[in-house]
């Protein structure tokens, strides 16, 4: 096994070795201190003090000082929901009851999507943990929460150093009666890329075993073989499975006619017919009106009268509520609830005051205590810089997080006043491709490419002409080498061949190509870096995201568990002078204050001094501002 150092030897701590262990065990003797959590903590904190923020702030603006409000929760068991139905009948009966239900059924999407798109996907698992049990008391009748999935598992990692496992695990023992829904990227797991199929099955059965319900499975070129791929993976982890087919264009535009209603009826046929327990317009720019989701989604519903539909919409336009009351006399759609004025997202009060029973006090409660949390994450929010929804969407297609996203990063490069040229090239990038479904890898590529012309300063006839000789970015190239799988109506022709010339192309369904992973081999090499404690999620954060994951175990070795720290403090720091308390763990809470900050020393570290429980530590940080 693997034994830190001599201290934790069996052989050694019993006496029953002699001088020569010492010759034959070199390495137990490597005795580097091992600091222990709350030191970490000190270390981390202190980091903070010295250089500012560990993980890239896009605005410049302070959390704020405003604590949130947790509000009342009653004692014992939540009610019993809708979790209780699918754990009684499964994902068939469950499905049963969704279709059989009287009114209107919302799924949550403040834990995911809402952040995602308005927050640079930055809320932590503390602020979700505080809220969770009021949510599993008040909203015990939601269709689901969605808390995973999408780009939270990257980002738990990369920027919040949080592992996103145990998100789920928390969440999963604070709200046990409330179905739990994750956006799954179909071939493409929770990454940006297809990945070997064993690792997308292995994907679904660890995250079902950390109590995930509901699998919406999509693909970012509504690619059928790449969705049946990931549906089958949710449904052999025995999820509930629920195919969602990315909207795009207007189907009631004579003009768009690439995605017409026939080619979204068509699609749908075959995903009811591979056994999709839910069926789901995913349309994640925001694009559906009230006129064309009448006809989408009534042609639906008539075509397919026993299978439960779910629309999932966003608001950038500001008409996401209005085209949700439009087609909720078909079906279950989903809110999501930020008190604060809407961009992104379609607000829960909107819907509830029509439809649904779900306590609109309560929905008050929630959102005050989301309105000041949001506070907490002011350098992330996009309200920031965009002061307005814009219905320019309609023309450049671009999903909800990739929007601010993008308004971010011209921002943040002074290009403040160029977002609108972003935004046009965007709109030709994507005929360049093809006219492509914009969403999760498909619109980074588009994006990408967007990028390339607004820094190059091409249009895209020059791109058009000048394509044999012009440098791609990667994804760009990838995509057209087929990759993520091929596009509806097939690759660009003569663009395609021009920049591939005699590279490789893929034929078919990218994942079948692909080696299986071999998750013992990659255990192994995990357990020789890391240690003994690798779990079976940490091989699945591996196989995901490999250099992440090992960033986020070297950060945790010296930093320790940063998730315990309120936000304020993750993200700023503390004030000198100020007292704060840090829970590690259930009854085992840490009393800090912050003293002093030393002078820079010769070596351009400072020295940064606390009292830990009422002693006196400090910690030597370099100084890198
Ligand atoms: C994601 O893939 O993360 C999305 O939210 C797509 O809409
Ligand atoms: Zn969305």
């Amino acid at each position: 096994p693997f034994l830190q150092n001599v201290l934790s030897n069996n052989q050694f701590l019993n006496g029953t070795v002699d001088t020569q262990f010492i010759d034959e065990n070199p390495d137990l003797f490597n005795l580097k201190p091992v600091q222990n959590r709350a030191q970490k903590l000190l270390h981390y904190l202190g980091h903070v003090m010295v250089n500012g923020p560990t993980t890239p702030i896009p605005v410049k603006a302070k959390p704020s000082p405003i604590d949130p409000v947790i509000p009342p929760v009653p004692l014992g068991e939540p009610p019993v929901g809708f979790r209780d139905v699918l754990l009684r009948e499964g994902p068939d009966g469950f499905a049963k009851a969704v279709r059989a239900h009287q009114g209107l059924l919302l799924m949550d999407t403040t834990f995911r999507d809402a952040h995602q798109s308005l927050l640079a996907t930055r809320v932590r698992t503390h602020d979700l943990k505080r809220i969770a049990p009021f949510v599993a008391h008040s909203f015990s009748n939601l269709f689901s929460v969605e808390n995973w999935g999408g780009a939270t598992f990257d980002v738990a990692m990369r920027f919040l150093c949080e592992c996103p496992w145990k998100r789920l695990q928390e969440l999963r023992a604070l709200m046990p009666n409330v179905p739990f829904q994750m956006l799954l990227r179909g071939a493409n797991a929770v990454g940006y890329t297809n990945y070997p199929d064993n690792a997308v099955f292995k994907f679904c059965e660890v995250a079902k075993e950390n109590g995930m319900d509901i699998f919406r499975v999509f693909d970012s070129l509504n690619y059928l073989p790449n969705m049946l791929l990931g549906m089958e993976a949710a449904g052999a982890a025995g999820g509930v499975v629920e195919a969602a087919i990315s909207y795009t264009g207007d189907v009631s535009d004579p003009m768009r006619q690439k995605y017409s209603l026939d080619y979204y009826l068509k699609l749908a046929d075959e995903l009811v017919k591979a056994g999709t327990h839910i069926l789901c317009i995913k349309d994640m720019a925001g694009l559906l009106k009230p006129d064309s989701g009448r006809l989408l989604v009534g042609a639906l519903r008539d075509r397919f009268p026993n299978v439960p539909i779910h629309v999932h919409t966003h608001d950038t336009a500001g008409a996401g509520v209005a085209a949700m009351l439009a087609v909720c006399v078909f079906v279950a759609r989903d809110f999501s609830v930020w008190s604060v004025w809407e961009t992104i997202c379609p607000t829960m009060g909107h819907c509830v005051t029509c439809r649904c029973s779900i306590s609109l006090e309560k929905v008050f409660d929630y959102s005050e205590y989301w309105e000041v949390t949001r506070g907490l994450y002011a350098p992330f929010d996009c309200t920031a810089t965009m002061k307005s929804g814009n219905a320019d969407v309609y023309e450049n297609e671009i999903p909800g997080g990739q929007y601010t996203n993008l308004h971010f990063q011209a921002h943040s490069m002074g290009l403040g006043n160029k977002f609108k040229e972003v935004k046009k090239a965007y709109v030709e990038a994507n005929k360049l491709l093809g006219d492509l479904i914009k969403v999760t890898p498909s619109s980074k590529i588009v994006g990408d490419l967007a990028q390339f012309m607004v820094q190059n300063a091409l249009t895209r006839a020059e791109v058009e002409e000048r394509a044999d000789e012009l440098s791609f970015p990667l994804s760009v190239v990838e995509f057209l080498q087929g990759h993520i799988g091929i596009p509806h109506g097939g690759f660009p022709e003569p663009f395609r061949s021009k920049v591939l010339k005699s590279l490789p192309r893929v034929e078919g369904r990218p994942g079948a190509s692909l080696p299986p992973m071999d998750f013992q081999v990659l255990e192994k090499q995990l357990r020789d870096a890391h240690g003994d404690e690798i779990t079976p999620e940490d091989v699945m954060s591996a196989a995901m995201y490999p250099k992440v994951f090992q960033e986020f175990k070297e950060f945790t070795r010296t930093f320790g568990p940063v998730d315990c720290l309120d936000t304020r403090l993750f993200l700023d720091g503390p004030k000198i002078a100020e007292e704060f308390e840090v829970e590690l763990e259930r009854g085992k809470t840490l009393h800090i204050k912050a003293l002093a900050l030393g002078d820079l020393n010769k070596a351009g570290q400072r020295e940064v001094f606390f009292e830990l429980n009422g002693q006196l530590r400090s910690v030597l940080v370099k100084d890198t501002v």
